[in-house]
């Protein structure tokens, strides 16, 4: 929580931590994981709205629209994170016969083409280069067929691929969605991370659709607080840049 005192001008950006997830499984009960509940970056997309960022597209507050954000870095992180989606990928409020609210992917069900699509979530550090990076999702999915193919990718801004990864086992929950978890380790820690989700051949008549999409980082070891300080105002004086920069890619 000390992080907070480093926002304090983003204090009402607070309000919205209220609203705690715990993961189903908790990243320090797999896997090397240094940080406690509600961790550094913590990120809860359950997609009751779009999650692209509409250019002076209404009131919505700061960061992805829609998601929960309860990491202790978050309010000062989260201005310059954004979704993309790429292909034929796009949002659903609902889709025939499920009963999930706030869905992304693609449902090919009534279509005559194979589609492919992909999601990109980037998500912003603290510039601290000695330093590692992990990071930890729980993800809940739907595909129409086993054979569906899918793919998880991380970029980094120093374009390195991940020191280590780990793909948990494919369950099921009580409602019927397939839910994984997922561990990555970057080395050094980048400027940014983005992690895609790649739906490339989705055949006519199938669907391939994420309901819930929630990722934690950390930064380890974790910087100090009086250098979050410097370090926050100085993000918040490249948040004007780095937006026109993600809307670009956006349109
Ligand atoms: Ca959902």
């Amino acid at each position: 929580m000390r992080w907070f005192h480093a926002s304090g001008i983003l204090g009402m950006i607070v309000a919205s931590l209220v609203w705690a997830s715990p993961f189903e499984w908790a990243p320090e009960d797999y896997k090397p994981w240094s940080t406690e509940f509600p961790y550094q970056r913590n990120v809860d997309l359950t997609f009751e709205v779009p999650p692209i960022w509409v250019p002076n597209g209404g009131p919505g507050g700061p960061g992805i629209p829609g998601a929960h954000y309860e990491g202790t870095a978050d309010p000062i992180l989260m201005l310059s994170d954004f979704v993309e989606f790429q292909g034929n990928f796009t949002w659903y409020d609902s889709v025939n016969g499920f009963p999930f609210q706030g869905l992304i992917g693609i449902d090919n069900r009534t279509g005559n083409l194979p589609q492919g699509g992909s999601v990109v979530i980037h998500l912003d550090n603290f510039p601290i280069p000695n330093t590692e990076k992990k990071i930890w999702i729980e993800w809940d999915f739907l595909v129409s067929a086993e054979n569906v193919p899918m793919a998880f990718y991380v970029a980094d801004s120093n374009g390195n691929l991940p020191v280590e990864q780990w793909f948990g086992p494919i369950r099921t929950t009580q409602d019927g969605l397939s839910r994984q978890n997922i561990w990555f380790v970057l080395k050094p820690n980048p400027l940014w991370e983005e992690i895609t989700v790649l739906f490339p051949f989705v055949p006519a008549g199938g669907y391939a659709l994420i309901d819930r999409f929630h990722v934690a980082t950390e930064c380890i070891p974790e910087p100090a607080s009086g250098l979050l300080a410097v370090i926050g105002c100085a993000g918040l004086a490249w948040f004007g840049v780095r937006r026109k920069r993600s809307h670009q890619t956006v349109n």
